[in-house]
């Protein structure tokens, strides 16, 4: 069994949790009238209020006690030392250095990553540029309009969040789309409209055997022999690939010169810093992609070297083990009060829940405390006229992360303000709430929440932005003394996919009775279908299966 609850400063949390059970947010501010002062932190343009959490002195006191005393420090060195600190998969964890500007040798088995970094780096910029000025040409002499990435998980949600985030951004006759779901509709959807002559594809996938992703690439790769009734020679001005399976992407049809490589060790949740981020770095521009990268390494800079209580993602990680280790919590909201990071929920979501949904600990015990929160949210003000009434007055207990920017535009300043408004309106309700004499209408308020205030949403702020949460998730991890970069279970979904492919035409009796009804019931009804697309659609299903992601 884990013997982290057996720990003095776990003991102490618990002990602090009954005693200050009935305590108010609000009263901790009349104690201390400083306590926003105390409570928030600026780096760069980055503003965190943690001031409204259910969090007095003594527990954050204790907090950094369990910090200290937890595995936290020496995995962190680690990690940035280039150990093979995901242990399941005996690698390094190296996403740091993807954005190591400053090029500091990092060295892996006796070698030193960063002349590769540099190089990836060198052949991003070379084709982003030739894109983006119209020298890069489609087989019949027509420059580029559109680039389709394909991809999922890891080789899709970060880009795809970027680029939507960063629009103001984009390239003014560059569009970037994304095709993920392996449901055709998706990929007709997409495709509808699109000239193939000016289309550009990216088969975007670490490991090269993603059912969803062979799937769409492959019926990309038709639709556009089919329009343009060419050659696969003519194709190879329209298709690329990121992946670490030269092999497999070369098969595909893939020039070698137009496989944009990285690494092992750079974790599919974490990959949008690599060539991952080839879409990006098209639609902002090869120089917005680094500064991208260099608001992230700022951050990484801060998590490495700032003492604890003043470091940004180990206090995040801190009220986040709080309020799901002693209050509770079982969900963690991400309220953006900006519609451009309408996918930024999503994208937390994968990253802190394929990281931390672990039961087992690193040296294989079962975990005795709960571990990742259940991460969901969507944009404000939008969700206050819809879920926000659970967490006014429902009986969940549910922790709240609030994120703007505030610069406006010129155009709409007026909406700006109502927006900000109305994000710091939510703030204040739920820690204060209200009392009215019918008890329906009363609110309790003492909901605690963060709000992070960016001053404007630049790329290099974002950068910062998602390594601030990339390192939050990291030091619940180490502190729950869990594997934060393996991911097991998404595994499991991948190899059990390809096996019901196999097996659902009734050649098994492997499974139990619900699956093998439902597969009946599912082969029956796509028989007629399977005739004519059935082998196209089994080579892609019956992937080459790998662990690496
Ligand atoms: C991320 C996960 C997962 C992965 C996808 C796509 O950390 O491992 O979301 O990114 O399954 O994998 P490929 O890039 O190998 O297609």
């Amino acid at each position: 069994m884990n013997s982290l609850r057996k720990s003095n400063s776990w003991t102490k949390l618990e002990q602090l949790a009954d005693e200050t059970g009935d305590d108010r947010i609000a009263d901790y501010f009349k104690a201390d009238p400083d306590r926003f002062e105390k409570m928030s932190l600026r780096l760069g343009e980055l503003f965190l209020d943690y001031s409204k959490n259910k969090i007095s002195p003594q527990v954050m006191d204790a907090l950094l006690e369990l910090a200290e005393q937890s595995p936290l420090q020496r995995r962190r060195e680690q990690m940035f030392a280039g150990d093979a600190i995901n242990v399941t998969e005996e690698r390094p964890v190296l996403h740091i250095a993807l954005r190591n500007l400053g090029n500091q040798p990092i060295v892996v088995n006796g070698r030193d990553v960063m002349p590769d970094v540099q190089a990836s780096l060198e052949k991003l910029r070379a084709f982003t540029e030739q894109v983006r000025s119209g020298q890069w040409l489609g087989y019949t002499g027509k420059r580029i309009r559109n680039v389709v990435n394909i991809g999922i998980g890891g080789s899709d949600l970060g880009p795809s969040m970027v680029c939507r985030a960063l629009l103001d951004y984009q390239h003014p006759d560059l569009s970037v789309h994304f095709i993920s779901n392996v449901d055709g509709r998706h990929l007709k959807k997409v495709l509808k409209g699109l000239d193939p002559e000016t289309t550009l594809f990216i088969v975007s996938t670490k490991t090269f055997s993603t059912q969803e992703t062979l799937l769409n690439a492959n019926s990309a790769k038709r639709w556009f022999l089919e329009q343009t009734q060419s050659t696969t020679a003519d194709m190879g001005q329209h298709f690329v690939a990121v992946s670490t399976n030269i092999k497999a992407a070369t098969e595909f049809g893939i020039r070698e010169d137009s496989i944009f490589q990285f690494w092992d060790w750079v974790g599919g949740r974490y990959s949008l810093w690599s060539s991952i981020g080839l879409p990006i770095a098209l639609s902002i521009g090869f120089d917005a992609f680094i500064e991208l990268l260099d608001g992230a390494h700022t951050m990484d800079q801060h998590f490495l070297n700032a003492p604890l209580e003043a470091n940004m993602p180990v206090l995040l990680a801190l009220i986040g083990i709080w309020n799901i280790n002693f209050l509770g919590a079982e969900t963690q909201a991400i309220i953006p009060y900006d519609q451009a990071l309408h996918q930024l929920p999503a994208f937390l979501q994968q990253l802190d829940m394929e990281s931390n949904g672990k039961s087992v600990d690193i040296d294989g015990n079962p975990v005795s405390h709960a571990t990742g929160p259940i991460v969901w949210g969507q944009t404000g003000s939008n969700g206050q006229h819809a879920f926000f009434q659970l967490l006014h007055q429902g009986t969940r207990f549910v922790p709240i992360d609030f994120i703007a920017s505030l610069k406006a535009d010129e155009d709409t300043k007026e909406h700006h303000f109502a927006l900000l408004t109305n994000m710091l309106a939510q703030a204040n309700a739920f820690m204060n709430g209200d009392t009215q004499d019918k008890q329906y209408a009363s609110c309790t308020g003492n909901r605690p929440s963060n709000v992070l205030l960016l001053d404007e949403l630049s790329p290099r702020n974002l950068g910062a932005l998602i390594a601030l949460y990339e390192h939050k998730v990291f030091v619940q991890g180490a502190i729950w003394n869990i594997n934060s970069f393996d991911q097991w279970g998404v595994q499991l979904g991948k190899r059990l996919a390809n096996d019901i492919s196999r097996d659902i035409d009734g050649k098994s009796n492997e499974y139990d009775p619900s699956t093998q009804g439902l597969m009946d019931i599912v082969n029956r009804h796509l028989a007629g279908d399977k005739a004519d697309s059935g082998a196209t659609a089994k080579a892609g299903l019956v992937a080459e299966e790998s662990g690496d992601q």
